[in-house]
């Protein structure tokens, strides 16, 4: 155990890492202050203690607070984080607060000098909720559409990898790893692009790629940033109220984006096992089913990390994100023991603990 704790404490210290997202947890983590730090109200399923999701590359970062984004970059990927509190007078509180927020990121990518967006998590609070005649998610995808489109950057082929989830109260989050040289969107045949849904799912179709294939510089693997992806075959929602039939959909979605992936020439991307998973369940007395199903698949559904969140459609039950290999950029879970760092006086104290 000192072993990981030194380990722990050494990761979020090292000059190369760029940045965390804390899952669970009252407050942001202490002893990341010096980063930016996505804190995010999910619960985290299955493990009592919050987890930190640890990026790391491989050269020393350096980092720059621009307007509202925090920025950590090392002359080859930018992480940042934004975090925009939701007003709650006005129907479109929501949707000013995602322009805010997009714009800021985006000035901020373009100031730094990293403009390729590669992969971008969305928290939203209250994500299903009706705002004046429209859901959040929907007045979320207008808004995001117009700081794209203003920004000039790609609202359709070219948009980032991404994922939309809510959140139980809290700030508008955003957090994203950006480059200095573009990605390869990739798409799943079995979907229709979310960029051409059509209108049912509101005024403005959302702008993300299925995945985000990306060679870093100097690199000899590839690195595969794959969407939120769900139980949704062409535009419409599969196996309403059925979780175990919609995690076998969205896995089958999964081996074809990967399969898409492959066939675009990434390397050192050969199965879905290779690549690390994140799954949020609706409910979260439904992680036992999801999990079984992942393992039914041959995955280790013991490394993945189980959140408890809503999904941007309100029939989804599960949704699950991939992401790897990742050599140029380092991704590590850990579960932090909030109960050791209390029995301690310095905030830098606070125990990482491995799990795979
Ligand atoms: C879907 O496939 C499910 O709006 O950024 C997945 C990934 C979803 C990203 C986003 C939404 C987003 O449409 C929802």
């Amino acid at each position: 155990m000192p072993a990981t704790d030194l380990a722990g404490s050494r990761l979020l210290h090292d000059a190369r890492t760029l940045g965390v997202a804390t899952h669970g947890g009252a407050a942001p983590l202490a002893c990341a202050s010096h980063l930016p730090q996505a804190h995010l109200l999910k619960g985290v399923i299955g493990r009592d203690q919050p987890v930190v999701e640890l990026w790391r590359g491989r050269d020393e970062a350096h980092d720059e607070v621009i307007g509202a984004a925090n920025c950590r970059f090392n002359g080859e990927v930018l992480f940042a984080t934004v975090s925009v509190i939701v007003s709650d007078d006005g129907n479109d509180a929501l949707g000013a607060a995602t322009y805010t927020a997009y714009r800021s990121l985006l000035d901020a990518l373009q100031v730094t000098g990293y403009p390729h967006l590669l992969r971008i998590w969305n928290s939203i609070p209250g994500i299903n909720v009706d705002d004046g005649g429209l859901e959040r998610y929907r007045r979320f995808n207008l808004h995001r559409y117009k700081a794209y489109a203003e920004s000039k950057r790609p609202t359709e082929s070219g948009a980032p990898a991404a994922c939309a989830l809510g959140s139980y109260g809290g700030p508008l989050v955003l957090y994203c790893l950006a480059s200095k040289t573009p990605a390869e969107s990739i798409e799943n045949p079995r979907q229709t692009s979310a960029y051409r849904y059509p209108q049912q799912y509101g005024p403005r179709a959302p702008s993300f790629s299925r995945a985000a294939l990306w060679s870093g510089a100097g690199s000899d693997s590839d690195i595969l940033f794959v969407s939120g992806t769900a139980s949704i075959v062409g535009h419409q929602t599969l196996h309403h109220g059925n979780v175990v039939a919609q995690a076998h959909e969205t896995l089958t979605n999964l081996q074809s984006v990967v399969a898409a992936a492959i066939s675009r020439g990434a390397r050192d991307i050969a199965l879905l096992s290779d690549l690390m998973l994140k799954a949020y369940v609706r409910h979260a007395s439904d992680q036992p089913l999801v999990r079984q199903v992942l393992a039914g698949h041959g995955l280790y559904a013991d490394a993945v990390l189980y959140l408890h969140a809503d999904i941007c459609r309100a029939d989804l039950l599960v949704e699950i994100e991939a992401i790897g290999p990742a050599r140029s950029v380092e991704i590590k879970t850990e579960t932090i023991d909030m109960r050791d760092s209390r029995s301690r006086s310095s905030s830098d104290s606070q125990v990482l603990r491995e799990n795979g």
